[in-house]
C-alpha cells in the first residue's frame, strides 16, 4: 500500500506549489490529504488532476497519515508537528522551528540525503529558501575543494514573505505606475505607496531593502544567522566561517545571491565549471559576453540552482565568486520538502 501524505498549509503560496510538484512527479502516494487553518477549510484545490477539499488541521485529520509536509508559521509547526508524529507520521517541516535542534536532520537531498534516515524525533527539517538557493551548488564545490569560508549577499524576492509579500509588491508597483516622478525625489516612493508597507520595513517597489527577518544581537538579522547556521549544519562544517547580508529586492519569486566562497587549496574556474556543469540540480549558465547569466526573470518557475559569473578572486587563488539564482517557492521550499518526503516514501516497502 502506498503511503498516505498530508499537506499541512496547503492553501499558502508554498503549499500550492507543493500540490503542483506532487502532480508533476512520479506518483508514490496513496491518499493526499489537504489540511490548513480553519478559515481555509472547505476550499477546493487541484492535485494530481483532481479537485480535493481542504480540511481544518486537527488531531482527527492527522489520523492514518504516514508522511506530513508542513508549511506553516514556526509556532504552528512547533505545536502540530509533535501531534502528527504522535499519530505515527514522519513530519517534513519547512519552518524554522526545528532546524537547529541536534536531533532533527536538516536535509538537502542533493547534498546530505543520508541524514534523512537518522530522525530520532520523526521530524526532518528543510532549510530556509535563501540557504537553499545556493547550497546545492556550494555542496558540489565543497565535495571537490573543501569549503572554508562564505561571504554572501542575498537578493531576496517578495514571495519569501508569502502571499502578503507578493500582494504588497504588486500593489506598490501599480501605485507607482501612476506616479512617474516618484523615484526621483527623496521620499517620493514612500509618499506614493502610503503607510501600509505589508511585511516589509520599507517600500519594496523601485527600491532595495537591506533587511530580512527579525533583529538579533550585534546588528544581524535572523535571516543572516539562518544562512550561517544552516550552511554549517547541512555541510557538516560546524566551524565554517559565514558572513551574510540579506537584501529584499522588487522581484516576485526567485532568490539570488552573490557568493564569495573560499576553499582549502587553490581553485580553477575550469574545474569549478566542470563540477557545476555536471552536479545534479545545478545549471551552469555562464557566458556574459553572450548575455548568459542567471536572472530571476528567467529562472522563476524552474527547479535547479542556476549559477553564473564564475570567477576566481583576483586577490585570492583559493576563492571563487559566483552569482546564483533559485526559485524560492520551488527548490527553496516546496520542491526540497517534496524531495525529502519522497526519500521517506521510498522506505515504505510495496505490499
Ligand atoms: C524570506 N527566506 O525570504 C525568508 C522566508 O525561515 O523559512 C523563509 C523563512 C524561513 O523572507
Amino acid at each position: 500500500q502506498k503511503p498516505t501524505l498530508a499537506v499541512v498549509g496547503a492553501t499558502g503560496a508554498v503549499g500550492r506549489v507543493m500540490l503542483q510538484i506532487l502532480s508533476q512527479h512520479a506518483d508514490v502516494w496513496g491518499e493526499i490529504r489537504l489540511l490548513a487553518s480553519p478559515h481555509s477549510a472547505g476550499a477546493k484545490l487541484a492535485v494530481r488532476g483532481e479537485e480535493s477539499e481542504v480540511h481544518a488541521l486537527s488531531e482527527e485529520a492527522l489520523e492514518g497519515v504516514d508522511v506530513a509536509l508542513f508549511d506553516v508559521p514556526d509556532q504552528v509547526a512547533a505545536q502540530w508537528a509533535p501531534v502528527a508524529v504522535a499519530k505515527g507520521a514522519v513530519v517534513v517541516d519547512n519552518s524554522a522551528a526545528f532546524r537547529q535542534e541536534a536531533d532533527v536532520p536538516l536535509v538537502v537531498p542533493e547534498v546530505n540525503p543520508h541524514c534523512v534516515r537518522v530522525r530520532p524525533r520523526s521530524i526532518v527539517a528543510t532549510p530556509n529558501c535563501t540557504t537553499l538557493s545556493m547550497i546545492v551548488a556550494l555542496g558540489a564545490l565543497h565535495a571537490e575543494f573543501g569549503l572554508t569560508e562564505l561571504v554572501v549577499s542575498s537578493y531576496q524576492a517578495a514571495s519569501g514573505a508569502g502571499q502578503r509579500g507578493i500582494d504588497t509588491l504588486r500593489a506598490q508597483l501599480s501605485l507607482l505606475a501612476a506616479e512617474p516622478d516618484a523615484g526621483t525625489t527623496p521620499g517620493g516612493v514612500r509618499r506614493a505607496v502610503g503607510d501600509d508597507l505589508g511585511p516589509f520595513p520599507a517600500p519594496l517597489a523601485l527600491n532595495v531593502v537591506p533587511w530580512v527577518g527579525e533583529p538579533q544581537d550585534g546588528g544581524w538579522s535572523s535571516e543572516e544567522l539562518k544562512i550561517r547556521e544552516e550552511s554549517r549544519k547541512i555541510l557538516g562544517l560546524p566551524d565554517l566561517r559565514v558572513t551574510a547580508t540579506c537584501v529584499r529586492v522588487p522581484v516576485i519569486s526567485t532568490h539570488s545571491a552573490s557568493v564569495h566562497a573560499r576553499f582549502q587549496s587553490e581553485v580553477t574556474v575550469e574545474r569549478a565549471e566542470e563540477i557545476l556543469a555536471t552536479a545534479p540540480g545545478v545549471v551552469l549558465f555562464d557566458d556574459p559576453a553572450a548575455g548568459d547569466f542567471p536572472t530571476p526573470a528567467d529562472v522563476v518557475g524552474t527547479d535547479p540552482t542556476w549559477v553564473g559569473r564564475v570567477r576566481r578572486s583576483m586577490d585570492d587563488p583559493q576563492a571563487l565568486e559566483l552569482f546564483v539564482c533559485g526559485d524560492n517557492l520551488r527548490k527553496g521550499s516546496a520542491l526540497n520538502t517534496v524531495q525529502i518526503a519522497e526519500l521517506v516514501a521510498s522506505e515504505f516497502a510495496p505490499s
